[in-house]
């Protein structure tokens, strides 16, 4: 009885292949299946894979915002170059910086990207996944998230020591006392995760390493791992810092339409600014922007007056309140303008005292309801004052801030003449540190 039932499976079996019917081997998941589309669904989830990173804990907003640019232009490149895999970026959630203590903020952990960007215009330069839909797909319903490989990037302090640079990629042993990565069991490591307890890593690895982000390209070994984590991607240099590619990636970062709106509507009711009289009309679509150089910007001079720690680790470049105050003056009569708009993360009372020096001005910034400041956090707030910031006739911006380097990013896409935008505080008038200046290039 079992033979004539083997014998008639076989056959079966047998009209099924020669019949090209639906019966196939799908390698994607190591079985014979009788439905074609369902193996293509798996070949393509096995094609998937994952780039995940984080940075140095006490960076703030702007130079995470950088990082962002490195690792953009470097899967550009690795899309490019690999077409056999499906890359994709995961945005490492924000939160926890130390910048950001407003009190009536609520929460601000685990903000999504969404908050402060525009999704859709990133996804315009690369495929990014938010961390928490990551989660869901990578995860496949488990709580638990294991990532295959985590790579500590660790400068190689004897090259800080001989100032003699090269590239350098080289897998280490770790010195696990000083590293925020621990072993639970073999093949499993509880970290740090963007503060997510039910992430882990099957392995941690330290890699000394100097050269710039597409040297991590051969550190990725797709066919073995499907997610890669760095950690400290900060250290990783530039590929092409100021090239078009480099302004694709920073022109693709388009902020929460939102956050637009919101400084579109002060600049129009408090400083007579709008994108019609400024000229700084700007098509919806990054990718059809065109070089120019003539926004007019509205009828106010903007100063990024950046303090609290700046005040103590940038003594040499960062004036007094008087002598800012001096400079300010003095611009604001050469260009005939007399409203003043300052975005700092200054005390009150500096600001207090700053407008104390100029009664003849009118001497704004911008202080968010309440629902806007539970809504956008602080990272929300600092980007609005960019905005106004970036579409003002003229800026002043201080020396060696990241804040300030984004506004002149902005502007230098919307179009201003680049003398209106390279433009810093003094320690005092007579003392002066050069400006550094990158022009966009298209
Ligand atoms: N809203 C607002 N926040 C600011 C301003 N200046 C500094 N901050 C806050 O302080 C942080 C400064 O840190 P960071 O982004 O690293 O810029 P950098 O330290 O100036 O290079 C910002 O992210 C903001 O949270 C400002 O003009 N307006
Ligand atoms: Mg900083």
């Amino acid at each position: 009885m079992m033979s004539i039932l083997w014998i008639l499976y076989i056959a079966i079996l047998i009209v099924c292949i020669t019949n090209g019917s639906e019966f196939e081997f799908c390698e994607a998941s190591n079985e014979y299946t009788e439905n074609s589309e369902k193996c293509s669904v798996r070949k393509h989830f096995m094609r998937e894979r994952y780039i995940l990173y984080d940075v140095n804990r006490p960076e703030g907003f702007n130079l995470r915002r950088d990082v962002y640019v490195r690792i953009a232009v470097f899967l550009k490149g690795l899309v490019k170059k690999d077409k056999e895999f499906q890359w994709h970026l995961v945005l490492p959630p924000w939160g926890n910086l130390y910048h950001w203590q407003s009190k009536n903020a609520g929460s601000q952990v685990h903000l999504p990207w969404a908050n402060f960007f525009d999704i859709g215009s990133l996804q315009q330069y690369i495929s990014v996944i938010e961390m928490y839909k990551f989660m869901e797909v990578y995860s496949s319903g488990d709580k638990e998230i294991e990532l295959d490989c985590v790579y500590i990037l660790q400068h190689d302090q004897e090259m800080f020591k001989t100032g003699k640079f090269e590239d350098k990629n080289e897998v280490v042993d770790c010195a696990r006392d000083s590293l925020r990565y621990y072993k639970l069991e073999q093949h499993s490591y509880a970290g740090p995760f963007w503060d997510y307890r039910n992430v882990t890593a099957r392995d941690v690895k330290c890699l000394k390493f100097h050269g710039t982000a597409s040297d991590l390209y051969r550190n990725l070994m797709p066919t073995r791992y499907k997610s890669v984590m760095f950690d400290h991607m900060e250290i990783a240099l530039h590929d092409e810092y100021g090239s078009k590619e480099y302004w694709r990636a920073r022109r693709s970062m388009r902020y929460n339409s939102k956050l637009y709106d919101i400084a579109k509507d002060y600049r129009r009711t408090f400083l007579n600014s709008t994108d019609e009289d400024d000229n700084t009309k700007r098509p919806a679509d990054w990718t059809e922007e065109v070089n120019r150089r003539d926004a007019i910007g509205g009828p106010y001079l903007a100063v990024h007056f950046r303090r609290r720690d700046f005040i103590i680790g940038h003594k040499a470049t960062v004036p007094t309140i008087e002598d800012a105050a001096s400079q300010l003056q003095e611009k604001m009569d050469d260009l005939g303008l007399n409203v003043l708009f300052v975005a700092t993360d200054a005390e009150q009372h500096e600001f207090e005292e700053l407008k104390s020096y100029l009664p003849q001005y009118k001497v704004l910034k911008y202080v968010p309801s309440k629902y806007v400041i539970n809504k956008f956090k602080d990272g929300g707030i600092a980007i609005i004052d960019q905005i106004i910031c970036s579409h003002a006739r003229y800026f002043i911006g201080t020396h060696e801030s990241t804040f300030t380097f984004r506004i002149q990013e902005d502007r230098e896409i919307i179009g201003f003449p680049a003398k209106t935008t390279f433009n810093i505080l003094c320690k005092t008038k007579k003392k002066c540190a050069k400006a550094s200046q990158w022009q966009i290039v298209w």
